[in-house]
This record gives C-alpha cells, structure tokens and sequence, in this order.
C-alpha cells in the first residue's frame, strides 16, 4: 500500500517527499498551500488529523505526525532496496539526538525569527501564537481524557510531556479546558519518583516549588 503525504508547499514536508524518494518507496502527494496572510494551513487538514499541520503521512490505515515520528516511521517500515537504520548504537544516538534536536530545538528558533521579523507582539500572538496553543495543548488535553499515560504504560513520553504542561497549567496563556492535563498532572506529581526528584533540587517553580 502506498504512501500519501500531505505536503505544505514551501514547508517542513518537503523533507518527507525527499526520504520517500530517497527510500524508493511508492507514495501519492496531497500538496497544499498555506494562508498568504497567516501562513495557516487549510482548515480541511484537521480532519485528516486534529492539529491539522505538514507533514502528515497515512499508510496502512495509520496516520502519522510530526517530521521526527514520520522519518523515524519511514526509516523503520521500508529498509529494501534502501536501509537507512543505524548501524551501530552510536549512531543510533546521533540519529535520534538530531532528529530531536531539528524539531524540538533548531526550527523552533528559525520559526520564532521568522515571525517576530515583521510582526508586532500583539499581532503575532493573535494571528499564530494564541491558535497554535489553542490547537497543540487543545490535542493533548483531549490525549489525556481518553488515555491515563500519553503512550500506553507510563513512559519516557510521560517524562518529557510534563514540563510543557505544567508550564500551561501555570501560566493559563490561552483559555481552554484542561481537566485532562490536571488529572494526568495530580497523577505524576503523586509519584515518588517525581516527589524524589522535587526533593532533590532547591526550586522548580512550575510546580510551586520555590
Ligand atoms: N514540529 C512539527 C511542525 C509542524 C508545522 O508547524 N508545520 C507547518 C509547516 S512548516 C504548518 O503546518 N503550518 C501551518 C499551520 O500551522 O497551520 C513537525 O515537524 O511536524
């Protein structure tokens, strides 16, 4: 069964169509274009998944998110004729340091200069700041009501959720309902581990701890 990407001209999805091709593997485009004023993509793309942005691939009934999950997917699911899995556990390493890295560290900060170029506070906040929030802590939220842990067992996924969500729990920047992020938060704030680890440093504020 091939692969379909929903591609965002112009946008992070170009390097999912370079490893699909990359990987000789048959896929089909559904490419879009982004809001000229906004820079939103088509509202039409949340129903292929509720946050609604590029790259988004299904295949085989399944719907994949986020460029790390999706290359990490593509790399795992398809190695004949081409294989690109690490060779060794260094490289393992490597490759999911960077592939964290990408998303979670270097666009964030080409984004934020992106749009703070030519935007006033006020403007940017209201046009993509505040949608953004609504529609990623909105998804999470609704993650947390229909599951206890965000990825079956309590995970390493547990681990880095937690600060993201205590942060927004505290700071409410966006007003949503979030009875789903305070009960998955009373549950790990609850675990010895958690309360070990609280003991051990003088202040983490985001949880009240001065
Ligand atoms: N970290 C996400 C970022 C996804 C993202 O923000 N994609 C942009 C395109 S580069 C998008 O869909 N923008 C349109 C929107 O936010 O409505 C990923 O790597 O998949």
């Amino acid at each position: 069964m091939s692969v379909t990407v929903y591609h965002l001209n112009n946008s992070r999805s170009q390097r999912i169509i370079w490893l699909l091709q990359h990987l000789q593997v048959d896929y089909v485009i559904k490419a879009y274009d982004m809001d000229t004023l906004t820079r939103r993509a088509p509202v039409e793309l949340k129903q292929i998944h509720p946050l609604g942005r590029c790259p988004m691939i299904s295949h085989n009934g399944r719907v994949i998110v986020e460029t790390g999950a999706i290359i990490e997917y593509l790399v795992e699911t398809f190695t004949d004729p081409i294989n690109l899995l690490p060779k060794s556990l260094d490289d393992k390493l490597q490759v999911r340091f960077w592939l964290h890295f990408a998303e979670g560290s270097a666009m964030t900060d080409i984004v934020i200069h992106a749009n703070t170029a030519n935007m006033e506070r006020e403007e940017l906040l209201k046009t993509k700041v505040y949608p953004r929030l609504i529609n990623i802590f909105g998804f999470i939220e609704q993650h947390l009501k229909e599951h206890e842990w965000f990825a079956g067992e309590f995970s390493g996924a547990d681990i880095a959720m937690s600060m993201p969500i205590e942060i927004f729990l505290m700071k409410r920047i966006v007003d949503i309902d979030t009875k789903g992020m305070e009960r998955w938060a009373n549950q790990i704030h609850q675990m010895p581990s958690y309360q070990q680890a609280l003991s051990k440093v003088e202040k983490y504020v985001y949880v009240g701890k001065n």
